[in-house]
């Protein structure tokens, strides 16, 4: 199940985004550093590409510091792309983010060619947080919530330096299953477009794995690495539960209920410092993503393809000629186990498209007369049971 959320103020942001990038001198990206790779938005990309462009690795106080290097690493060694890492508590990131929309974008700067900055992101990365703490005022409305900025919005930074502050936007088809997760787990997801339980069992997994001694330390487990790597997804989160008593009337463990908590200990990085994803683990699940639309599209096209309508035969001797294709396809696996050669005289004379395979299944079937073995066959179950 992979998840997706589109809804409609997204469809305006994206409109919106096409129309200003035209007078737009530099985009950046807010990236989400506990899952750079998902959090990069290939809308974007599509919309924003020809311009320059920087990503921000942002909130890195919440992510794990050596991930953080290596994804700054990742993304500066592609051509055209520049990355740092930020977080709120920077007091004043401005003059590092002005110098960098300087080198971008040498050619603006002054009253005559102001520098026009678009800042974009998936939701509730900390744009407008960004934005508030570069002018050194509360501008943006900000939020712990996906979706707090809902209209574009025009920040003059200083006379020659404009910003502007966009609602967040996901894609309408996120390809890659984990990305789905990911984000849904950092909170860029609404909160009805996934199941809490799911994306829970789905962070835990990757805990299990790269983070065992935190969830140890966390939910007090007394179990070293290798046994919580060997628990089953449902088992650690109903342990979790118990731990941590989310536990219903009768003792058992209410499984939404720890879910959230496990969902918020990550949010607030209360488990500890954690990103979901390395730059190998990113590029095999896009692969993989990719290979999987791949073949859904063909199989859509195959499917359209076989809906499509054969092309008319010519219809020089009449009506007859016409069912020619159609009967051979279906009497060939329905008139099967019973003798061809009678189907093929009875259904001569009545040639329509439609009753030629009808007539072959009919005269197949009345001879062994079929109701009366229903009927008896259905009468002693009933009694059977009573
Ligand atoms: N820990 C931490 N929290 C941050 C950081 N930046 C922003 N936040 C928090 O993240 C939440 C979302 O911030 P916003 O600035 O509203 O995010 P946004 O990207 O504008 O969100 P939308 O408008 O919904 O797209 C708020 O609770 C912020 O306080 C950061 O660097 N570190
Ligand atoms: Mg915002």
């Amino acid at each position: 199940m992979a998840i997706q959320w589109f809804p409609g103020h997204m469809h305006l942001t994206r409109q919106a985004i096409m129309e200003r990038v035209k007078d737009i001198d530099v985009v950046i990206e807010v990236l989400d550093a506990r899952l750079p790779g998902s959090s990069a938005n290939p809308l974007l990309l599509e919309m924003t590409g020809h311009k320059p462009r920087l990503k921000i690795l942002n909130k890195q106080d919440l992510a794990d510091a050596a991930q953080t290097k290596a994804w700054l690493d990742w993304y500066n060694a592609q051509s055209e792309t520049r990355a740092i890492a930020l977080d709120a508590s920077e007091p004043a990131p401005t003059k590092r983010l002005i110098e960098q929309c300087k080198l971008l974008a040498p050619s603006r700067g002054g009253m005559a060619k102001p520098m026009r900055v678009l800042i974009c992101g998936v939701p509730n990365v900390g744009k407008s947080t960004l934005i508030n703490s570069m002018s050194g005022k509360t501008q943006a409305k900000t939020g712990n919530e996906a979706g707090i900025t809902k209209i574009e919005q025009r920040i003059v930074l200083a006379d020659d330096f404009y910003l502007w502050d966009t609602p967040g936007m996901l894609w309408p088809r996120i390809i890659v299953e984990k990305s789905g997760f990911n984000l849904a787990a950092s909170g860029a997801v609404g909160r009805n477009a996934y199941d809490e339980e799911l994306v829970a069992l789905e962070l835990l997994i990757y805990l299990q794995k790269n983070y065992a001694a935190m969830l140890d330390a966390r939910y007090r487990l007394g179990l070293d690495a290798a046994e919580i790597a060997a628990l089953h997804d449902d088992e650690l989160l109903t342990l979790i539960g118990k731990k941590r008593g989310a536990v219903m009337s009768g003792g058992r463990v209410n499984l939404q209920k720890a879910a959230e908590l496990v969902l918020t200990d990550f949010r607030d990085a209360i488990l500890g410092r954690i990103t979901l994803e390395t730059p190998a683990e990113f590029e095999a699940w896009l692969a993989a993503g990719q290979i999987k639309d791949a073949e859904r599209q063909a199989k859509k096209d195959a499917i359209a393809a076989k809906k499509r309508r054969p092309p008319r035969p010519p219809r020089e001797e009449g009506s007859a000629a016409k069912p020619a294709a159609k009967p051979a396809a279906k009497p060939a696996v329905k008139a099967a186990p019973k003798p061809a050669p009678k189907p093929e005289t009875k259904a001569a004379p009545k040639p329509a498209a439609k009753s030629g395979a009808k007539a072959v299944v009919k005269t197949a079937s009345r001879p062994t007369a079929p109701r009366p073995v229903k009927l008896a066959a259905a009468k002693p179950r009933k009694s059977r049971s009573r």
